[in-house]
């Protein structure tokens, strides 16, 4: 595949950038104008999701209006439980809600792991976006998709939705019943590494696994009930698809960077609570980072970005395996003539 810009592939390697290659955490979403009359027109979040013609016109949104480097599938991590029969529902304005949640033994013996080819609507979406990107046989940027994570699609499938205590039900069940959890746990893994490996052989350049909620446990939980299903996803995916870089990001584990690291993940996401340089640190020099600007940032002005990003990359080597990238999602009150300055400040 040749790539009019592959400065995002190339801080997978050694190689020494001319800047560091930046893209966005949500970068197509409910901040964008444009996003939210495609969302109307598809009629809700998941009538888009299931749309390979307006997943591409999401997908290209951001890249319309700022200098990005990497492109990432439009899809959400409910897919799988959604594929699972939990019966996913997402209101305007409102995240998503499962009506048959995991809350008891008898619900979670009832759990199958689904066919892989009931969430061929995603794979035609990485398949349409990569088209979309593609012209005269040249891709724009390189191509992201991604998928939850065992533990972090668990929490959602426990509690039924997301969560202002820290996810207390699937930890109290983690507690109480770890083998209830667990089992949870290996049905995720299985239908996790089929999934990403189907979003690679449709085109995907890159994977991601989306750990948002790892920082609810503490590090020997976020070992067993975390670490260790993507340690094995990674392991299975270097023999499936071995020429496919692997990101992880566990929001809220940064006790654990040498470990994630270790797991095989060719880039560790950081998130914007902890240290670049104490992360670079931990992970070695053979890691790529990714991270981690504060999507705060984006509801403040050019000036306060244009310092947070001066006093970032003069304390940190960005010019070799980095990308940068915000510590976590684009939040919808995010201002879209501020992401341009967060952008343009980064590549010069
Ligand atoms: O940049 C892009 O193109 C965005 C694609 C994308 C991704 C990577 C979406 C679209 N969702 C995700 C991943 C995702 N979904 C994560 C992991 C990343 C993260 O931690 O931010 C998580 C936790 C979700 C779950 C989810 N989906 C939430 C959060 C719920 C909670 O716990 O509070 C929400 C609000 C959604 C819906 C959703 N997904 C994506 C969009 C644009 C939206 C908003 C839907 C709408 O239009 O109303």
């Amino acid at each position: 595949m040749k790539f009019a810009n592959d400065l995002f592939l190339r801080a997978f390697t050694d190689e020494r950038l001319p800047h560091p290659p930046v893209w966005l955490l949500r970068q197509a979403g409910r901040y964008l104008p444009e996003y939210r009359a495609t969302r109307a027109k598809a009629g809700g979040f998941m009538d888009l999701c299931r749309s390979p013609s307006f997943c591409a016109e999401v997908l290209l949104q951001p890249l319309a209006r700022y200098q990005l480097d990497a492109a990432i599938v439009f899809s959400d991590i409910l897919t799988i439980p959604d594929a699972m029969g939990l019966g996913l529902s997402f209101g305007v304005g409102e995240g998503p809600r499962l009506a048959r949640p995991l809350q008891s033994e008898s619900a979670i013996d009832a759990l199958r792991v689904p066919d892989v080819s009931t969430l061929q609507y995603v794979f035609d979406a990485v398949a349409e976006c990569r088209r979309a990107l593609t012209r005269d046989g040249v891709q724009s940027v390189p191509l992201i998709g991604f998928s939850g994570s065992p533990f972090t699609l668990a929490c959602y499938m426990v509690e039924g939705a997301g969560s202002q205590n820290d996810f207390a039900t699937t930890r109290r069940m983690m507690l109480q019943r770890p083998d209830l959890l667990e089992r949870v746990l290996a049905a995720n893994e299985q239908i996790v590494t089929d999934y990403l490996e189907q979003q690679a052989r449709a085109g995907a350049n890159v994977l991601m696994l989306f750990d948002s909620w790892g920082g609810v446990l503490a590090p020997l939980q976020y070992e067993r009930f975390s670490l260790s299903s993507l340690r094995r996803i990674i392991a299975a995916l270097k023999l499936r698809v071995p020429d496919v870089p692997i990101i992880v990001f566990s929001k809220g584990a940064g006790h654990s960077v040498a470990a994630i690291a270790a797991a095989g993940a060719d880039a560790v996401h950081i998130d914007w609570q902890s240290d670049l340089s104490r992360a670079r640190a931990d992970a070695g020099e053979s890691v790529t980072l990714q991270g981690n600007f504060d999507p705060l940032l984006l509801t403040t002005d050019a000036a306060t970005i244009q310092r947070a990003v001066s006093e970032t990359l003069a304390s940190f080597d960005g010019k070799r395996r980095y990308i940068a990238n915000l510590g976590h999602g684009i939040t919808p009150d995010a201002q879209p003539e501020l992401v341009a300055a967060l952008v343009n400040a980064i590549r010069s």
